[in-house]
């Protein structure tokens, strides 16, 4: 095959493909890897960068490209007094959120795709792709940013090297993402790489004056799940841009893990530490802006004495098997990428010492000090603000129009080294033994509190049946319901029904080796009344399930069997230092008949979505649980 795109596509695992391009591609000496080199100079050839910047990851170099950004109105530097090093960023409006129906797994086969993904033909794609990103980066620089997965040659870490021509991207990459000539020292002269290719798609022609936010209206972000390469292309923002994250250590790693036998999961991991010392770990899977980042730094009511949790990650976890048969979890981030609105003192303290300075922050509103402010800060808002599309906004204003200071998904980008909780452990290289897994929704009625499930399997099909309301992290209409199985629904860089099939063999090895299994929950934090008030208090409060899930893996707390698993009863948690009264719990804790045969028929109607290779176990699953509803 002789297409362009393919030929840069695939360059990284090819040999010897020929490139001329009349950008200087001058690698420094540091740089051993031919093929990387070979494959940049034909990125080069079809996107026609100015010029090309080989980044190294230093202090020098972020502070120049800040201050580069700075003087083209892309950053406002933040009061240094308020927020030492630190900068605000504001998209352009329609750039703002991840966009999942431009999103594409262009696997050989169709049905690698799956049915929850969008598919194109790959050789059709390549070719819609070398359309677009012909000369997209002319008038621009591209940047090399060599990255690493996980801590640098770690034996569960994976190396990727994004060509970007957004300087945007390389800083927020440089606290995501271990980012620098390091990495090169890993890779040497011919280490594997994840090729990652991103352009704004926003070429400048001579003297043309730059936008503060270039973009494009036409977007595609684009997966090979076989070549393991990722495209990018029209969309400055997060996991559309920053391509280490959802992009490659979810969509593109999941397909590395279906193959070489691990797990690549949307999941925080955090420590917790019982006040006699004994520590277990868990990994948690959420949707977007459900809280994951508040539950990883969760801070435990002062009542509970003693207990403590530690963050390893807020988003992603990457999970292998052990010498000993246990799985072992690494947060393949450096840093975190989350949602600032409603995160306050209150909510979330340890993420508000973690943005004391050194923090990127994007579409939040800015204060006449030089700081910022978002929605849930702070009770009262300030009496005036710039909003994150640079119009004056005042709580008056805001009343009258209903205008948000801080766009619903803003976002800062922050240092895991800078939170107050993390843990000892979050770079070990061989991670941390993980004893249990948790999947949450947002609902707001059916799904209780928190469940067990009665077995491996059984937990599998919970995660498969998971529904959640949608958030503003995804373009798109919110607050409706949709399954999302595992959280991963925009997150499978394969076929969802196989992907069942890989975690029901994972658990089934880890049964072979008699190895423990990690215990599976089911969380839901969200539960209204009839008023449409949530009824549990949440955030710290939530350490009080974290304590019986403790328990149940120790053997000590109790519960009670239901029809889809085991709940704790009132008295088999931990009420000390809160008023919560055993009506309130039934109001979460409940399962109610109807709402459940209508649950199972949702399932049933997922089922039929994924019907082509759904595992016969969780169709048995589902049918053990119609009957137990029924009895
Ligand atoms: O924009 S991101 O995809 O990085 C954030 C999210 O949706 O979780
Ligand atoms: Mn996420």
């Amino acid at each position: 095959m002789n297409h362009p795109a393919f030929n840069s596509q695939i360059a990284a695992n090819d040999n010897d493909v020929p490139a001329t391009s009349d950008t200087p591609v001058n690698a420094p000496a540091w740089v051993k890897h031919r093929k990387l080199i070979d494959w940049v100079q034909r990125v080069a050839a079809l996107t026609k960068p100015d010029r090309i910047v080989w980044c190294d990851g230093s202090q020098e170099e972020n502070d120049r490209l800040c201050q580069q950004m700075v003087d083209a109105g892309t950053l406002k530097r933040l009061n240094p007094a308020k927020r030492p090093n630190s900068y605000l960023a504001c998209s352009a409006p329609s750039d703002v959120a991840r966009v999942e129906d431009r999103t594409f797994i262009c696997s050989e086969r169709r049905e690698n795709a799956g049915p929850t993904n969008n598919w194109m033909e790959p050789a059709e794609m390549r070719a819609t792709l070398d359309g677009l990103f012909e000369g997209s980066m002319r008038g621009r620089t591209m940047y090399v940013v060599p990255f690493s997965m996980g801590p640098l040659g770690s034996p569960i870490a994976h190396i990727g090297v994004e060509l970007s021509d957004s300087p945007y991207v390389v800083v927020n990459m440089r606290i995501m993402t271990r980012m620098g000539r390091k990495v090169y020292d890993v890779l040497g002269e011919d280490g594997e790489f994840v090729p990652c290719v991103h352009s704004v798609g926003a070429p400048l022609a001579a003297g043309e004056q730059d936008v503060p936010w270039p973009c494009n209206d036409t977007k595609y972000i684009v997966h090979f799940p076989e070549a393991r390469a990722i495209w990018s292309y029209g969309s400055g923002y997060g996991g559309n841009a920053l391509l280490g994250k959802k992009c490659f250590a979810l969509r593109i790693a999941s397909t590395m893990g279906r193959d070489e036998g691990w797990l690549a999961e949307h999941m925080l991991i955090l420590g917790v530490t019982s006040p006699e010392g004994r520590k277990h770990h868990v990994a948690a899977a959420f949707p977007s802006a459900c809280g994951k980042t508040n539950f990883a730094m969760l801070i435990p009511p002062e009542s509970l004495n003693g207990w403590k949790i530690s963050t390893i990650g807020d988003d992603i976890a990457w999970i292998k098997p052990g010498k000993d048969g246990r799985l072992y979890a690494i947060n393949p981030e450096a840093g975190y990428f989350g949602v600032a609105p409603g995160t306050s003192e209150k909510t979330n303290s340890n993420a508000m010492a973690t943005l004391k300075e050194n923090v990127l922050f994007t579409n939040v509103a800015l204060t006449d000090d030089g700081d910022v402010w978002w929605e849930g800060m702070t009770d009262e808002a300030p009496a005036h603000l710039i909003d994150w599309q640079g119009q004056d906004w005042t709580p008056e204003i805001a009343k009258e129009s209903g205008r948000k200071a801080a766009h619903p998904n803003a976002r800062f980008t922050a240092p895991a080294s800078q939170c107050p909780s993390i843990d000892a452990d979050w770079e070990n290289p061989a991670g941390v033994p993980i004893d249990a897994f948790i999947f949450g929704g947002r609902r707001s009625t059916t799904v209780p509190l928190v469940t067990e499930a009665r077995n491996w399997t059984e937990g599998v099909y919970m995660a498969a049946t998971m529904g959640s309301e949608t958030t503003a992290a995804a373009a798109g209409k919110q607050g409706v319901v949709r399954r999302d199985p595992f959280a991963m629904l925009p997150f499978c860089g394969y076929n969802m029904s196989d992907y069942f099939q890989h975690w029901l063999k994972v658990g089934a090895r880890l049964g072979d080796l008699q190895a423990r299994v990690p215990k599976i929950f089911c969380v839901n934090w969200f539960r209204k009344d009839a008023q449409g008030r949530f009824v549990w208090p949440g955030f710290g409060e939530n350490m009080r399930v974290l304590c019986w899930m403790v328990g149940r893996i120790e053997g000590t707390a109790g519960g009670e069997q239901h029809a889809f698993g085991l709940s704790p009863r009132y008295e088999d948690l931990d009420w000390t230092g809160l008023t919560f009264t055993r009506a309130q719990f039934a109001d979460v804790i409940s399962v109610d008949e109807a709402a459940w045969r209508e649950e199972l028929s949702l399932h049933g109607q997922l089922f039929d979505t994924l019907q082509q290779g759904l595992p016969q176990a969780l169709h048995d699953t589902r049918d053990q649980l119609t009957g137990r509803l029924a009895a």
